[in-house]
């Protein structure tokens, strides 16, 4: 079932950011991965953020309310970064992805969850473990999406995402795929994200100074 979702701000300086409030889920990647789609996909709404076949369409962070309706208490917050890497913007407006970014993905205290976006098509490199090194570093858990699996004929699947794992070190398990156009693992990604959100609120019950 998808999840219920609203778009609450949109913000051009982390500093006008709206406060933590619960668990926050970030979804980051090269301009043109699918981000805003995948968005759109879990929440089975075609218009919440805006996707293009332009490369630089998302240009501020976006915050989004989201909740599970199967699963009561599961609500987070889903966050649209611009992209990396090259996108058709003013040079005025390109110039600030990158420290907006940065200081989203350093400074903003109620990150729970990384999601990487890769198209599945392509190898990752500096931007994508560029990306990972900097969350890492604060300890902020993360998984990878390989996205536009449509595009990857049926029996070269399990080899990409043996690839990526590689090419990032990490986990074949952390690697999943994704297709907003066949909608080819969109529901295994809701519920893995219902239960991290799920998880992370059982362990804030346990501990009260968390
Ligand atoms: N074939 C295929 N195309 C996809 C899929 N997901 C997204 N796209 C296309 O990829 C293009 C970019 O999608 P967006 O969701 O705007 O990508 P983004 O990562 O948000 O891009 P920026 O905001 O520019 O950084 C659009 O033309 C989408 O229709 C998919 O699963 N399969
Ligand atoms: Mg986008």
């Amino acid at each position: 079932m998808p999840f219920v979702a609203s778009h609450t701000q949109e913000v051009h300086d982390l500093a006008a950011a709206p406060p933590s409030d619960g668990p926050e889920v970030v979804i980051v990647g090269r301009s043109n991965v699918g981000k805003s789609s995948l968005i759109n996909a879990l929440c089975n709404q075609r218009q919440l953020a805006r996707v293009s076949t332009t490369p630089g369409r998302t240009q501020a962070l976006h915050f989004f309310a989201v909740r599970d309706p199967k699963i009561r208490g599961v609500q987070f917050t889903l966050v649209d970064v611009p992209g990396l890497g090259y996108a058709k913007a003013p040079e005025a407006v390109r110039k600030r992805f990158v420290p907006l970014l940065h200081s989203y993905l350093d400074g903003r205290e109620g990150l729970s969850l990384l999601i990487l976006l890769v198209d599945s098509r392509r190898e990752p490199g500096d931007i994508e473990r560029g990306i990972l090194e900097r969350v890492l570093r604060r300890g902020v858990p993360m998984l990878v999406v390989l996205t536009k699996l449509d595009q990857v004929p049926r029996p070269h699947r399990e080899g990409r995402a043996q690839q990526v794992a590689k090419a990032l070190d990490l986990p074949r398990d952390s690697i999943h795929g994704a297709s907003t156009l066949s909608g080819e693992g969109i529901d295994d990604l809701r519920r893995a994200l219902s239960d991290f959100v799920r998880d992370l609120n059982l362990r804030g019950d346990d501990d009260p100074t968390d």
